[in-house]
Formats: structure tokens, sequence, C-alpha cells
């Protein structure tokens, strides 16, 4: 197994699974020990790194700037960085992958769960509150997604589970070698 860092970066719509399967692949990460892991969470981020940022297109690719910078310091160091932030722009996204893959991997996941799954589920109510146009700028609904089009591996949570989903990162990086 090689020793060198590596970043694994969630993207995908609020409510399609990023953050849970981040924390299980965390934990999975741990268990076999090695390298330190670090999770960098939508809003843990945003609490404590972006707290002063909104969601037009300029603060949402700072706050993923931020991210990046700070999972390729982590990648530097050999560590594990796991982000899971929507970061709805491509570019933002490639921009993000250039940084890191100077120093180590960089595995896009994306958590494809469709919008209108998201929509369903609606677990924070905010889906609603962007229908009625009570919070503007609202991925999906009223701002754009770029759907990945080459990312490292896709999973979604209608047809596999939060576990099953953090299995099928732990196969990949296990076939690239990174574990
Ligand atoms: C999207 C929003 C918005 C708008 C508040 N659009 O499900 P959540 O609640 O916990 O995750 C969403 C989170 C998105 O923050 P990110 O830092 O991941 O976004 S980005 O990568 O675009 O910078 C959602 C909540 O914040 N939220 N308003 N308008 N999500």
């Amino acid at each position: 197994r090689s020793d060198q860092g590596f970043t694994v970066f969630f993207t995908g719509f609020s409510g399609s699974g990023k953050s849970t399967i981040a924390n299980a692949l965390m934990v999975k990460l741990m268990e076999m020990g090695g390298r330190p892991v670090t999770l960098l969470d939508g809003d843990i981020v945003r609490k404590n790194l972006s707290s002063e940022l909104g969601f037009s297109k300029e603060h949402r690719d700072l706050n993923i700037k931020r991210i990046g910078y700070v999972a390729s310091e982590i990648t530097k160091n050999g560590g594990i960085a796991i982000c899971a932030p929507i970061a709805p722009y491509a570019a933002t996204r490639r921009h993000v992958r250039e940084e890191i893959e100077q120093f180590g991997a960089f595995i896009e996941v994306h958590v494809a769960t469709s919008l209108e799954e998201c929509e369903r589920r609606d677990r924070k109510g905010l889906y609603k509150l962007a229908r009625e146009g009570k919070i503007k700028e609202f991925t999906g609904i009223s701002d754009p997604y770029d759907v990945p089009t080459n990312p490292e591996i896709a999973v979604e949570t209608e047809n596999l589970d939060v576990d099953n989903c953090a299995h099928q990162v732990i196969l990949k990086l296990e076939s690239m070698g990174l574990i």
C-alpha cells in the first residue's frame, strides 16, 4: 500500500447523502489505521471556515477553494482528506483537483441521488422553503448544479444503503492502490 496522501471529494445535491457516506467512509478508513483522516464536511466548514459566506457563485467558489486548500495541505503531508460540499461548479472542482493532484490523488465521488429523491425526502425542509422562494439560489431549484462528467466513482442512495456506498468508495481506493 502506498503512503501518499489523497483527497476524497464528494459532490452532490443537498440531502443526497454526502455527509452520511463521508462519515461512514471516515470511520472505515480510521479503523484501517495508518494515515490520519480529516473530514471537511459542508456545514462544518461553513460554520468554522466560511461563516461570512453566502451562496452566490463567488461565495460558493471561495468556499470550495478554501476547502481545496486545506485538503491540499493535508494531502501534501500524507494524510487523508474527505470533503463533502455541494460544489456545484465543474470548473471549481477542476481547480481543486489540479491543486491537489500536485501532491497526491484526487478521488471525485458523485453522490448521484436524483434531485427528485432529495426533494421527496426533504430531511431539513429546505426544498420546501426553496420552492416557496424563502431560500434563494437553492441548488437544483433556483441555482445550477453541473453534473460531474468524469468522476472517479458515482454512487447513489436510492438503491444502495450508506454503508454499501462507503464500501464502493473503499473498493475504488483499493483498486487505485491507495489503501
Ligand atoms: C444550497 C444551501 C443553501 C442554498 C443553505 N443552496 O443539506 P444541507 O443544507 O446541510 O447542505 C446544504 C449546505 C450547502 O453548503 P455547501 O458549503 O456544501 O455549498 S457549496 O458547496 O455550494 O458552497 C444546505 C445549506 O447549506 N444551504 N442555503 N441556497 N444549499
